[in-house]
């Protein structure tokens, strides 16, 4: 399994691609810290109640769509009849395709199935609460309209249309909020975008076409950074996100600056800790894991895939459970971050329906259990998560976490809930309570039938019912004091 690093000094954060093989890259030793930033960020400037503020409808989320759409839908996976391995938006990359003949899938591209509509309706039966979609990824196609540079979905293919802009145009009819990932620094077919290779860890760029030859900082400011502001100026009140990907040494302290002006010209932005040049942004982004503890003190998402690819790939059937997704949400929840789940549509638009499928599901649930996820805080326990084994080493040598699946907890200020996975039998124990518990009911019981609370030095008992509510996870809620 291989690692796979970001030039992000000042978290130190290494990123484990578990399920993925994903291209190792350039850990900048040069990077600098906040101290040293050529143009001071909103987040080292901003009081800690502006903070607040402006991540509150963040925190309040809890879950959100991600949604990784382009041109790599067409071959969706397989190239010359090979299929390639690896995530499905890496094809030009791992199949090293010559830009001339990755840009002429633009010709093709005629996404007719597309509905702006149908996707952020989609995201709301999911109860998801915000997208972010794919602007620009690392081949460097715009999934928008840009006169920055003409490799874009309206002027390159025959479908001429904007999808960010009907996108956006949905999520303010149907009240979800919109955010754009944009690769800033890897560009595979504007000369001097950056391009890395398996194997090969020493360079910065690995170029396989002399098409992609050029210099970093003209492609930032040729591409990159006015493409930035058409996204930051064009789409209204959105996006409420920007979502910064794979920083490379290429991306330096002052050049990285230069994008934060921008973005400090909106000052509601929330970022990620992807730009690079050491800024570290508003939320850590593990991806395709969920850490044992979060990051206590930080806000956080977690990026994951249903299946084993980001961008559509027609033969990646390997879809996660409902339950795994389900579970994952809690956890991350308990945890106090964000669950940023993602689709991947065909190259026609349409989301596969092994995917439909299980948001609904993960919907019906939160529609019936969503108090206990949305604008909760981690839970006032920990241990009910898992523990560090005394035996076994995860992959950077330090003790592994063994997770357990008896329940989770979340919390607001007059309430616990407990998300229990496994049905106790008789009644639920907790050892000690940092609060006092008043009453006790289930989630999903509409009547709200009080359970018998029995509290001794021990701790304290609550009665259950003989069978669980939920399948997968029913909800306990202790009202508290
Ligand atoms: O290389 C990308 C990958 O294609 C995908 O976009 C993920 C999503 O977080 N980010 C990078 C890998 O970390």
């Amino acid at each position: 399994m291989k690692r796979y690093r970001y030039a992000v000094a000042i978290t130190a954060l290494l990123l484990a691609s578990h399920a993925l093989d994903l291209p190792a890259q350039v850990e900048g030793e040069h990077i600098s810290t906040s101290q040293n930033h050529p143009v001071a960020a909103i987040q080292d400037t901003e009081t800690a109640a502006q903070r607040d503020a402006r991540m509150a409808w963040w925190r309040e989320a809890r879950f959100g769509m991600f949604i990784h759409w382009g041109l790599y839908s067409i071959p969706a996976g397989t190239w010359n009849g090979k299929q390639i391995p690896s995530i499905g938006e890496w094809i030009m990359n791992r199949a090293s395709i010559p830009v001339a003949d990755y840009k002429a899938l633009a010709s093709q591209f005629n996404p007719t199935a597309f509905s702006a509509h149908d996707i952020v309706a989609l995201a709301k039966s999911a109860g998801m609460k915000y997208i972010v979609i794919t602007a620009k990824h690392h081949d460097g196609f715009a999934m928008f309209d840009s006169k920055a540079d003409p490799f874009n979905i309206v002027q390159a293919t025959p479908f001429h249309r904007d999808p960010l802009h009907e996108l956006a145009e949905e999520c303010r009819k149907q009240g979800i909020k919109l955010g754009f990932y944009y690769s800033q620094d890897q560009d595979w077919t504007a000369p001097g975008g950056a391009a890395y290779k398996t194997g090969n860890h020493d360079l910065p760029s690995h170029h396989w076409d002399p098409a992609q030859d050029g210099d970093f900082a003209s492609y930032l400011h040729t591409k990159a950074i006015p493409q930035l502001k058409e996204l930051l100026t064009n789409y209204g009140d959105f996006p409420v996100v920007i979502w910064f990907d794979t920083p490379t040494i290429d991306m330096t302290p002052a050049l990285a600056g230069e994008i934060v002006a921008l973005l400090n010209q909106h000052p509601n932005l929330i970022w990620n800790n992807r730009l690079g040049g050491g800024y570290k942004g508003d939320t850590e982004t593990p991806e395709q894991y969920i850490p044992a503890q979060g990051y206590p003190g930080r806000d956080w998402e977690a990026c994951m895939t249903m299946n084993d690819t980001w961008g559509y790939k027609s033969y990646d059937t390997n879809f996660k459970s409902t339950e795994t997704l389900l579970r994952n949400l809690i956890d991350i929840a308990s945890k106090g971050g964000n669950y940023l789940l993602n689709i991947g549509p065909d190259s026609k638009g349409n989301v596969p329906s092994a995917e439909i499928e299980r948001l609904q599901q993960v919907g019906k649930w939160l529609a019936v259990n969503g108090d206990a996820i949305y604008g909760t805080h981690a839970t006032l326990f920990g241990s009910e998560a898992g523990s560090f084994s005394t035996t076994e080493k995860d992959e950077d040598g330090k003790p592994k976490f063994i997770p357990t699946w008896n329940w989770r907890s979340t919390t607001k200020d007059d309430t616990i809930y407990i998300e229990l996975f496994t049905w106790p039998r008789g009644s639920f124990h907790l050892d000690k309570l940092p609060r006092t518990v008043t009453s006790a009911y289930l989630l999903a019981d509409q009547s709200k039938k009080p359970l018998k609370i029995t509290k001794s030095a021990g701790g304290i008992d609550i009665s259950l019912p003989s069978q669980a509510l939920d399948p997968i996870a029913t909800v306990l809620v202790l009202k508290t004091k």
